[in-house]
Order: structure tokens, then sequence, then C-alpha cells
């Protein structure tokens, strides 16, 4: 693989950053009882949607699930009208109305963030096909949990991704959690990669704390689903510093493992590489100042934004015009 400027991990980082700042003001807010629903937080698995989406175009699409807030911020949605969103802002992605666990952007490629455990699998699936028909070059990702996988329809999907030799790029994101119960507690398969060869499809397991390793592997696997070599399921080992939600107490787990779950922040990782190769700390400090006021700036704009007209709660239901009853 060719080596990465230094540019774009200055822009890595930055991504980085976006994402975990975007999030601490997501925390912030719902603690304050501003945020609808239960948000759930990728705090400590940022780089896997840095990683992985620095290798999408706009043009392919999206899918993810309940944490999808830095898959949709690291393709390249605007923040304001994603935490607009997160909030319930008529100035949101979807006019304040899916709120966090329902992020669409489909001019981003951005086809769905769903609630629904493994449901976004066979819709990625569809997307894909889709993709083969029209012909045009593009792909479909999809973000998953390791919980994902105890799901039918995520082996189904397996299945069809690789009998119609879809352009799919399957990413989980193995944080050794789904809820409250640990991945040795649900699965006696360790790894999630290991599902994919009785499948057929090319797998491989990386470091989700990496962000370069992320990039590389994810790099390798695009380059083999956009050339029509069929679907690849890449699985990045990751953390989650933060609860499963907002406000989960995380008794399931020592303090121990939190703080060792803490030294693998992958934001410090990469500023200890950026730092190795010569960048001054002082100007990875301004980057993250920089992206600190950028952020502020989108919540506060977004905190000031009209929410949806309750009048118009029937808009945007359905495209049909419905008939009136008798
Ligand atoms: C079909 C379905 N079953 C159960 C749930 C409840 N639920 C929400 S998140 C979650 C765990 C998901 O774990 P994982 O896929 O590993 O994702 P993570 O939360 O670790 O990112 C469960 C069981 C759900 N939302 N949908
Ligand atoms: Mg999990």
């Amino acid at each position: 693989m060719a080596e990465l400027t230094l540019k774009t991990l200055h822009h890595f980082y930055e991504q980085l950053w976006r994402i975990r700042l975007l999030e601490g003001q997501v925390q912030r807010l719902a603690a304050a009882g501003e945020v609808p629903g239960f948000p759930h937080l990728s705090t400590g698995q940022e780089a896997v949607a840095v990683g992985v989406c620095a290798n999408l175009s706009a043009g392919d699409y999206l899918f993810s699930g309940h944490r999808a807030h830095g898959h949709v911020i690291a393709k390249g949605s605007d923040p304001f009208a994603v935490f607009a969103e997160i909030i319930g802002r008529d100035t949101g992605l979807c006019r304040g109305r899916g709120g966090s666990m329902h992020l669409v952007d489909a001019a981003n490629g951005v086809l769905g963030a769903t609630g629904v455990v493994a449901g976004n699998l066979p819709l990625a699936a569809g997307a894909a096909w889709a993709a083969q028909v029209q012909g045009e070059g593009r792909i479909a990702a999809v973000f998953f949990g390791d919980g994902a996988t105890g799901a039918g329809v995520f082996h189904e999907t397996l299945n069809m991704a690789s009998l119609w030799n879809l352009p799919l790029l399957l990413v989980c994101e193995n944080n050794g959690y789904a809820e409250f119960t640990s991945r040795e507690e649900h699965s006696k398969v360790g790894k999630v990669s290991a599902f994919a060869a009785p499948y057929g499809i090319s797998a491989q397991t990386v470091d989700g704390n990496d962000v370069l390793a992320v990039h590389d592997a994810a790099q390798k696997a695009v380059a083999q689903v956009r050339g029509q070599g069929g679907p690849w399921l890449l699985e990045c080992m990751t953390f989650r510093m933060a609860g499963h939600y907002v406000g989960d107490a995380q008794r399931y787990r020592s303090k121990e493992e939190l703080a060792a779950v803490r030294e693998k922040d992958p934001i410090e990782r990469l500023q200890r590489h950026l730092v190795g190769k010569g960048t001054p700390q002082g100007e990875l400090e301004a980057i993250a100042a920089r992206v600190k006021e950028e952020m502020a700036a989108v919540v506060e704009r977004a905190r000031r934004a009209p929410r949806p007209d309750p009048a118009s709660v029937m808009d945007y239901v359905s495209s049909a015009v419905l008939p009136q009853q008798a």
C-alpha cells in the first residue's frame, strides 16, 4: 500500500476528534435531558469509522446501526445536520423525525441507520445488488456490532452476498460486548471473521483502534469489492470507552478493565504516531482546539434551530397521496 501523506494523517486526526467531540456534546446534552431517546456513543471506536470511510466515495451506499454518529460524520455528512437530527430539530438530516438511531442522508449515500440489530445487513445487500445492476462502480458498506452476528439474518446476508457476488463490504466493530453481555458469554466463535470462510467470503481481522491498520485493510477490501471480486468481511477489534448507551452505569465492567480500555485510545495512538513522524505536539493541539470550537458552534446553532411543526407530522411518511376515507 502507498504510504499516506502527512496531510491525510492530519485529516484522520481531525476527523477522530470531530466524532469524539461531537459525541461528547451529545453526552452533555443527554445528561441535561435535551436529547430524545437513548443515544449510543462510539467513543473509543472512532478509528473504524474514519479508516473505513476514507476509502468510500459519496456515491457509495452506507448503512449503520444504533451506534451510527461516527460513521455518518466520517462518510462526510454535515455535522450540523447530524447534531440537529440527534436533538430533533427541523434542520436535521431527517427534519428531526429520526433522531440518533435513524440517521439518513441519501444525498451522501447514507441510506440509513437502524436500531434493529442486524436489520441493516439485508438492506445493505439489497443496495449492493442495486449497485451491481446499475453498474456504475458503487459499493455498499454496512457497519454492525459483534452482537449482530448472533442473528440469523447475518448468515442469510453472507450467503446471498456470496452467491450473487455482491459489491458489499461488511464491517464488524467487535467491541467484545452486546449490550451488557460479553462476547465470551454469547458465542463460542472467537473471531467474527471466522464466519466468512464457510460462505466463501474473504475476511480479515484488524486492530480497530489503529486507524492506519483499519485504513490499510479497508483499502484492500474495497479494491476487491469494487473490482467485482465479491464481498469482504472486515472485523475491527475495538473497545467502547463509554457505556452501551448514555446513562449506562457499566456495573458489568471492572475499574481495571475500563482503565485498560482507556490506555488503548485510538486518538492518542495516532497522536503518538504523528509526533514520531515529526508533527509538533502544538500543531496537534491546535487541530483539536479548532475542531472543539467548530463543534461547540455547531451545537449552539443546532440548539437554536426550530423543532418540526407538529402539524407536519404526516409529511414524508409516504410519497403516495393517500385517498381520503369516506
Ligand atoms: C433485533 C434486535 N434485538 C435486540 C435489540 C436490543 N439491542 C440493542 S443494542 C444490542 C446489542 C448489540 O450489540 P452489538 O451488535 O455488539 O453492538 P454494540 O452495541 O456493541 O455496538 C441489543 C441486543 C435490538 N435493538 N434489536
Ligand atoms: Mg458489540
